[in-house]
């Protein structure tokens, strides 16, 4: 992070307004808001920035499959995600949308930039076109075979496989979406953005990138091996007009960073100030993003800043996945916790999700999301732990000192106990580590208790008072400490906290110096009151079973769609299956998904590329048994021509293959 003296942004990756806020969501959004809480808690001046992205072809495709205009769709789904940001307690400065028209104006003033700079050129290339439809097949409106690593994939990104982004035309065998026709490939001329002249700007702005590491050296990587020109353009007619060509629209990854800076102006122009600050001058620009696309924010994003004279980002935090019940986040497979209906909606405080997701793991690992987890840290952790000090020190000095701060001195080890636990704090959150912050306050909160229980003021108070003075004031000292610092994770419930200490102003405006200052001696205190409720076993039934029902559905989904799939024997019959035994194995360069086997089929041996680097180190596999597709067309993957698939159960993503269940001679057919 770089010095006080330049003005801090921080931005969120934009939602798609494209369906409901889930908890993956949540993963990125609730942490940033940490973050910046944190920040101004250290005197910071941060603004605040998100909002949905509009464009894109899910969007169309979607609009179009419910009956409704983009436009429609957008709208419903920007309020949507307005208000559950504000329901969980992550507050913007300002929730934009790319469609604005100062985003459609940014976006072409700095398109325009970049081609008056020489960074965009045009160039015939082949697309995917639908014979049926008549029309070229952007991103989404196709589904086909990515060419990269063989697996199906959609049109842009090879979600299921080597997750690389794709480009227009490259996908193999394509269908069209709207009807099911494989798409022919006709010629037109679209327009590239010269990424690959940026590679050695990129290799220095990544040295110097702040953020997470995960973020920095995925992004170098790729940089370092291939950096191809991007096609900026596409046949749609929602989105922004690209400036050289009207019958074209930006592709989407142009116009959604975009909004960041078209964000900050919106912003600026309400609050007369100055968005030039931000983004023509030395400033500290800090995005926020899920680990899915950094990409697109450490490679595109800077490369298009710095071919139109934009400030370029200082970091770029990177945030792990979400898996629900230690299974992939998954919506169609209803492996999803919708923030709204199953959060918001059944009554839950937005803090406790809040402190989950700060608390459960590291900010670059992936968060298992499960009610039971969920009920054990809330009663453990908030109700036992952090909720039981603050209710025993307030209610024992209002009980037993008249409501009031109690005159004693505090105890210098507490006071050192608290600088330590502020100054622990503030260097997770410049590591961008919110669990390290979490488990830092905990850490006081279980000081505390143990203070309280070892100095027995019960006893004192008749004994000793002065001493009981002492140790209740120490207590309420680091009472306030503990709801300044857990503030940024739960502000809701802190400001609550804050009354009940009698103490003025807020917890949402006191600095984390303010911790270490003396509770005045005399203050009056507010009314002691339970903070965190108890969460039963009933309720954590009622929830899971809110989320099975999800799965059921999910899986019934899937069924219908299998038995409309029938195929008839002789389908299956094309088919030619046989057992092979793995007499060669070992990676492939530049792929950490496949390996490259020979298989002995009996008459002959043959080539395999398969995904199972994951599963199996290439050595366990030799001399295994395997059921192989031997009439399947070869395919090339990573340069290497894979001559027959093996049959493998898909658990989660990962593979495990099938064999014989004794063993049989090399070649035998599976029928
Ligand atoms: N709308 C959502 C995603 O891919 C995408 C982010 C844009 S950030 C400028 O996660
Ligand atoms: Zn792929």
């Amino acid at each position: 992070m770089s010095s006080d003296s330049v003005p801090t942004l921080v931005t969120c990756g934009l939602p798609y307004a494209n369906g409901p806020a889930h908890i993956g969501h949540l993963r990125t959004y609730v942490p940033a808001d940490i973050f910046v809480r944190g920040l101004r808690k250290m005197g910071r001046d941060v603004l605040f920035l998100c909002g949905s992205d509009a464009h894109g072809t899910p969007i169309v495709v979607n609009a179009e499959s419910q009956g409704l205009s983009p436009q429609e769709l957008v709208n419903r789904y920007h309020q949507h995600f307005d208000s559950v940001f504000r329901g969980m307690n992550v507050i913007f400065d300002y929730f934009g949308s790319t469609d604005a028209p100062s985003n459609h104006i940014r976006t072409q003033e700095i398109v325009r930039s970049l081609m008056d700079g020489g960074h965009v050129y045009p160039q015939e290339i082949e697309l995917a076109f639908c014979p049926k439809c008549q029309r070229f097949l952007p991103d989404r409106y196709v589904e086909g075979i990515c060419p990269y690593c063989g697996v199906p994939s959609r049109g842009d990104e090879c979600d299921q496989g080597c997750g690389r982004h794709l480009e227009p035309g490259e996908i193999k065998e394509a269908v069209c979406k709207v009807c099911g026709s494989r798409a022919e490939y006709r010629k037109q001329v679209h327009y590239f953005f010269r990424l690959s002249a940026f590679r050695d700007f990129l290799l220095e702005h990544l040295k110097s990138l702040g953020g997470t590491a995960s973020a920095r050296n995925y992004a170098a990587e790729w940089v370092r091996q291939e950096l191809k020109d991007w096609c900026i353009t596409r046949n749609m007619s929602w989105g922004v007009k690209f400036p050289g060509d009207d019958r074209l629209v930006v592709y989407v990854w142009v116009d959604a960073p975009i909004g960041y800076i078209s964000f900050t102006e919106e912003w600026a122009r309400a609050h007369g100030e100055d968005w030039e600050r931000y983004w023509k001058a030395p400033s500290d620009i800090i995005h926020f993003i899920g680990g899915d696309i950094i990409y697109h924010h450490c490679i595109f994003w800077p490369a298009m800043l710095k071919g139109a004279g934009y400030t370029r980002p200082s970091a770029v935090v990177a945030s792990g996945m979400l898996k629900v019940d230690e299974k992939k986040f998954s919506k169609s497979r209803g492996y999803v916790v919708w923030v709204k209906d199953d959060y918001l909606d059944q009554g839950l405080e937005p803090d406790y999700l809040r402190y989950y997701l700060a608390s459960y793991t590291s900010h670059t690992k992936d968060v298992n999301f499960a009610w039971k987890i969920f009920q054990e840290k809330l009663n453990s952790e908030l109700v036992g732990a952090f909720g039981n000090f603050l209710n025993r020190a307030i209610t024992f000095s209002v009980k037993n000192f008249d409501g009031k701060v109690p005159k004693g001195d505090i105890d210098p080890e507490v006071q050192e106990r608290i600088g330590a636990a502020v100054s622990d704090a503030i260097s997770a959150l410049h590591e961008y580590e919110f669990k390290k912050m979490a488990d830092g306050i905990m850490s006081l909160a279980d000081f505390a208790n143990t203070y309280f229980q070892s100095r027995e003021p019960w006893k004192l108070v008749r004994s000793d008072r002065q001493a009981a003075a002492s140790a209740v004031r120490s207590c309420l000292q680091m009472a306030k400490a503990l709801v300044i610092l857990m503030q940024p994770i739960m502000p809701s419930k802190m400001e609550a906290a804050w009354q009940q200490l009698g103490l003025d102003g807020s917890a949402n405006l006191a600095l984390f110096s303010d911790a270490a200052v003396p509770m005045a001696q005399g203050q009056l205190l507010g009314v002691p009151k339970i903070l965190f409720t108890k969460m039963e076993d009933s309720s954590v039934e009622r929830l899971d079973g809110i989320f099975k029902s999800r799965i059921e559905a999910a899986a019934g989904r899937e069924e219908k769609a299998a038995v409309k799939a029938l195929i008839s024997f002789d389908q299956f019959k094309a088919i030619q299956l046989r057992v092979g035994c793995v007499v060669e194995a070992e990676g492939i360069k530049g792929s950490s998904k496949l390996l490259r086997l020979v298989v002995d089929l009996g008459e002959e041996r043959r080539q395999v590329v398969a995904g199972i680097a994951q599963a199996y180190p290439p050595q366990s596999l030799i001399g295994r048994q395997v059921v192989a597709v031997v009439n399947l067309e070869p395919a090339k993957l990573f340069g290497v021509e894979s001559q027959a698939m093996l049959l493998a159960a898909d658990v989660d993503g990962q593979a495990v293959l099938l064999r014989p269940d004794q063993e049989v001679p090399a070649g035998t057919m599976v029928r």
